[in-house]
């Protein structure tokens, strides 16, 4: 269809939904509340706020206690950023980057129309600023905009809660997937006035996934891996912050008969969970978090950056197994936690095994693995093209930290635009990209202390990305060859 039969209808349109915009009249004879039934809306609350309380914060799998007050109040939350090293899995620790000492975050409770006075301090040992982004927050950054705090700071800003849900929190400062793939992310849920329907058990789950330079149970600290988390290939996923977080001692209690809520949220950086209890099925899901019920779901979809309030009523005793049901993630990657109940057989309901008997299928054929790829010749490049390719690899790889146009992150990321570390030597700057570099550097008089992961290049993508960025911002010009990485990196 041409242009000029496509757009008169268009007009039209549109200009119809305007003037059936402008006819409406301003009370239109609905009530408000119906109108918000209809929309699932929420209009902005009034200003009855009354006294102050301080939140109680509580550490997963703990859900602080329901809200009883009858009208909003100012509460104060106090939360503290904590770098800090903890198991991943046995054997393997992590740096992880958490909001109070746990991932996820702590749990925080509030009641819609509260006013909400946020403290976010940065201890004096952290290495790097943070902020926070709650998804709660109606306002620029949901917050983060005004509460970037550096180690040895404290920030403070107030939003009103104006919408009911269990929402995301995670930090916000650059480079964002990384503080976040580090752990910096948990639930604040908003209570409706009416409150929730009430229930025995409340519980606190996040799933998050992690990059290690190691593989899957590989011992010792183990680095963030930046390359595996820019594809999206994270060695880990688990609930809570690590694998067996939710099983063995740790593992969740209930008995037969109770009813029990879980909050779940996923703080990704990069998946998306498809959220499944073994031997139950959801009576009750609020979708997303929001207003909208569903009933009798095996499978719940909670999105990145995004959480989901799951509700059942356990009618069987036994274990059941909380998992991602993206099943290799459960069984190889960590996603898989417990409930255990307590209560007398209910054979009534299950039965458990009554008979084995012996089956024979016939056939069954041997299954063939695909060869391995054979490595391709790498051909020889120009400057010129080594600097295009190079340019690619910096922006994959590079730009998260140095930033795109390599100026750095004050405190944190040094600059490697006009950058004297990078110009004064070389077999340096290749050892830095080759191996990773910690410890304390100066680069243009003011000095870092942090670390730069080892990135898993090719000798070819090293040698291209740093004649890129020897090419750029007024460094130097040095082209670097493969051969000189070779020698640099013997
Ligand atoms: C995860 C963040 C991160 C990534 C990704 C990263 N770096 Fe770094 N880089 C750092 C940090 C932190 C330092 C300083 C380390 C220290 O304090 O000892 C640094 C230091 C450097 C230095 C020496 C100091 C300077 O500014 O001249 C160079 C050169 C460098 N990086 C280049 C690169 C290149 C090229 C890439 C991509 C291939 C890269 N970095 C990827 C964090 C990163
Ligand atoms: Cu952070």
């Amino acid at each position: 269809m041409s242009a000029h039969k496509l757009f008169p209808g268009l007009v039209a349109t549109v200009l119809a939904m305007m003037a059936l915009v402008a006819c409406q009249p301003s009370g239109s004879g609905k009530t408000e509340q119906a109108e918000s039934q209809e929309s699932g809306w929420s209009p902005p609350v009034a200003t009855d706020i009354q006294g102050e309380e301080t939140a109680v914060l509580t550490p997963p799998p703990q859900v602080p206690s329901p809200i009883d007050r009858d009208h909003p109040t100012k509460l104060v939350v106090h939360l503290e950023v904590q770098e800090k090293v903890m198991q991943m899995a046995d054997g393997v620790d992590y740096t992880f980057w958490t909001f109070g000492g746990t991932v996820p975050g702590s749990f925080i409770r509030v009641r819609r129309g509260d006013l909400i006075e946020f403290h976010l301090a940065n201890r004096a040992d952290s290495k790097v600023p943070h902020n926070i982004d709650l998804h709660a927050v109606t306002g620029p950054g949901g917050g983060a905009v005004s509460s970037f705090t550096p180690p040895g700071k404290e920030t403070v800003f107030s939003f009103q809660a104006l919408n009911p849900g269990l929402y995301i929190y995670h930090c916000a400062t650059a480079p964002v997937g990384m503080h976040i793939a580090n752990g910096m992310y948990g639930l604040i849920l908003v209570e409706p006035e009416e409150g929730l329907p009430p229930v025995d058990r409340e519980f606190y789950v996040v799933q998050g996934d992690f990059y290690t330079r190691g593989g899957y149970g590989d011992a010792g600290l183990q680095p963030f891996d930046m390359e595996k988390a820019l594809k999206e290939q994270p060695d880990y996923v688990v609930f809570n912050g690590s694998v067996n977080a939710l099983t063995g001692d740790r593992a969740l209690h209930a008995k037969k008969g109770e009813t029990v809520r879980i909050y779940v949220g996923n703080g990704g950086p990069n998946l998306v969970s498809s959220f499944h209890v073994i031997g139950e099925i959801f009576d009750t899901v609020y979708i997303e978090g929001g207003t909208a019920l569903n009933h009798n779901i095996q499978t719940t979809l909670v999105p990145a950056g995004g959480a989901a309030i799951v509700d059942f009523r356990i009618d069987v005793p036994g274990e059941l197994i909380l998992v991602d049901h993206s099943i290799f993630r459960a069984f190889n990657k960590g996603a898989l936690g417990k409930i255990e109940v307590q209560g007398d057989e209910e054979s009534f309901i299950y039965s458990g095994e009554q008979r084995q008997t012996v089956y024979l299928a016939e056939g069954g054929a041997v299954q063939q693995m695909p060869e391995d790829e054979v490595p391709v010749e790498q051909p020889v490049l120009t400057k010129q093209e080594r600097i295009a390719r190079g340019e690619n690899v910096y922006k994959s790889n590079c730009a998260a930290c140095h930033m795109p146009d390599g100026s750095g992150v004050p405190n944190a990321f040094p600059p490697v635009a006009e950058s004297d570390y990078l110009n004064a030597d070389v077999d340096r700057a290749i050892r830095a990209v080759g191996k990773g570099l910690d410890g304390e550097i100066t680069v243009n008089g003011e000095t870092y202390n942090n670390v730069m992961p080892r990135l898993n290049l090719s000798h070819q993508e090293i040698a291209n990305v740093l004649s890129y960025v020897y090419s750029q911002w007024n460094n130097n010009g040095t082209e670097v060859t493969p051969e000189m990485v070779d020698k640099a990196l013997q």
